[in-house]
Parts: structure tokens; sequence; C-alpha cells
């Protein structure tokens, strides 16, 4: 069985996901890394410091789950976190959005954590572990074209909590990101109009406290907006 803790990280491929794998390396843990960019996910475990697993994953497909869960414990044999970061948004009005659409967001951004999760729950009971949600700051408000999104993140809170109550071992957090700069959404990181986007590095620190707190501590939200966003409640 691998010495170090182990994370799993959906979604590492790139943006949030890489660098809250950067951060788990950083503190030492091995990590696991899924998204269905295999080349990705495999440039990114080479460069970590600590040992890094890279398999491809679709949060949306019970199969692939089934396959990803296979190949970590035969790496690993333990899991002590699971970060729920793959997500997608498709942003249009509600009499707009296509029924494939409205459905493929709530797959892979709520279904997709929830299979992802319940998977590797017997490990992560063992080991008294952490699951961190990558929500949103649209967890708990709306905005126009923003309803299957929005919708899917109110969804991934209310998974948050009831996983909290259920498994009173774990520790659950939902980290709550304002507008960041990755490739989210179609988007180019760096591109212009983007100036005062947060950097993923920056989200990523709020991990980073969340690993160094003592195991007396619960840490069970964070909401992190660039001081340049619009402060909506
Ligand atoms: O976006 P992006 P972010 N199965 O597009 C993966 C939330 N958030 O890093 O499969 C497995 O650069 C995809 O990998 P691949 C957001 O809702 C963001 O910003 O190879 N993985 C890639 O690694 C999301 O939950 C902002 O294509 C799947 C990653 O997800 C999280 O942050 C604001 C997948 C997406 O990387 C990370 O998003 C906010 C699947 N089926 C919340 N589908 C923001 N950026 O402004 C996609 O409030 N992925």
């Amino acid at each position: 069985m691998e010495q170090n803790k182990v994370a799993v990280v959906t979604g590492a491929s790139r943006g949030l996901g890489a660098a809250f794998a950067r951060v788990f390396a950083e503190e030492g843990w091995s990590v696991a890394l899924g998204a269905r960019d295999l080349g990705g996910i495999e440039r990114l475990a080479a460069e970590l410091p600590t040992p890094g697993f890279a398999h491809p994953l679709d949060v949306a497909d019970d199969g692939s789950v089934d396959a990803f869960r296979h190949a970590v414990l035969a790496r690993f044999g333990r899991v002590d976190a699971v970060v729920n970061n793959a997500g997608i948004g498709i942003f249009r009005r509600l009499e707009e959005i296509s029924r494939e659409d409205f459905e493929q967001t709530f797959r892979v951004n709520v279904q997709g954590a929830w299979a992802v999760t319940v998977a590797f729950l017997p490990q992560l009971k063992a080991a008294r572990g952490q699951v961190f949600m990558i929500s949103s700051d649209v967890s708990t408000r709306t905005f126009p074209t923003g309803g299957a999104y929005t919708a899917s993140k109110f969804a991934l809170r209310a998974l948050t909590r009831t996983l909290q109550q259920e498994n009173p071992e774990l520790r659950v957090l939902e980290i709550r990101p304002g507008a960041t700069d990755t490739s989210f959404a179609g988007s180019t990181p760096g591109a212009p109009g983007k100036e005062w986007f947060l950097r993923p590095e920056t989200v990523a620190e709020t991990l980073r406290f969340a690993l160094r707190l003592p195991l007396e501590a619960r840490l069970e939200e964070i909401v992190l907006r660039s001081a340049g966003q619009t402060p909506e409640f």
C-alpha cells in the first residue's frame, strides 16, 4: 500500500483541477489524476514531485468511473481525499438550452460527483478522509443564461451537505470559486478581458489551507472571488 496519503482529482487535465493536483503533490500527497484528455493528465503526472498516476476518466460514464476506481485502487491501495472538480458550463436562456445540454450538465456536474464519491466511499471512510466539492460562487445565486449551470451547482451544494450528514467521520468542503482564468466554457486562459479573473493557483490555495488544518477542524464552505468581481450575493 502507498505510504503517502492519496488524493483523487477529477478534471485534472487543466485549469483548477491541475492546480489542485499540484498543491496535493507539494503537500506530500500522491495523486490519482482523472480526465478524458489522457495526454494532459499524463504530462501533469510526470512533472509532479510525488507519485502521480494518470488514468482516463469520464465522470458521466459509469463504466469509466468503475475502470478508474479499479485502476486507482490497484495502483495505490488507498484513497484519503477526493476532489470532485470535473465540470462543464453551457450558458443559454431557458428556452434556448437543449435537453441534451441540460442533461449533460447534470450528468457531469452532479451525477459525476456523486458517482466518483460513492466509488471511493469505503476507502474514504476507512481513512476518515476529506471530500472537496468544487461548486461555484453561483451555488447560491442565479443569473440570466445560467439556469442549467446554476441549478447544477445548487444541486452539488445539496449533495455536499447530504454527504457530510450521512458520513460524520468525513470532512466535506464546498469550495466556491468565482470567475477564474481557465479554459472553462470554451474560454482561453489569458484572453483579453480576463485580466481581473482569479488565477487557478490562487483558488488552489484554499485547498492547501484546508489540508493544513488540524483534524479537529471541519471547514465546510469557502467562497473565493476576485477583488475585481462585482460582489453579488
Ligand atoms: O474549467 P476547465 P475549470 N469527465 O474547462 C474536465 C468550476 N468553476 O478548471 O475531460 C471528466 O479549464 C476537463 O477535462 P477533460 C467548474 O464548474 C469554474 O475552470 O480532459 N472530466 C477539465 O480538466 C468546474 O467544476 C469557474 O476535458 C471532465 C476540467 O473538467 C471546476 O471549477 C468558476 C468531464 C474543466 O476544466 C473546474 O473548471 C466557478 C467529464 N465528463 C466554478 N468534463 C471559472 N473557471 O470561472 C469536463 O464558479 N471534465
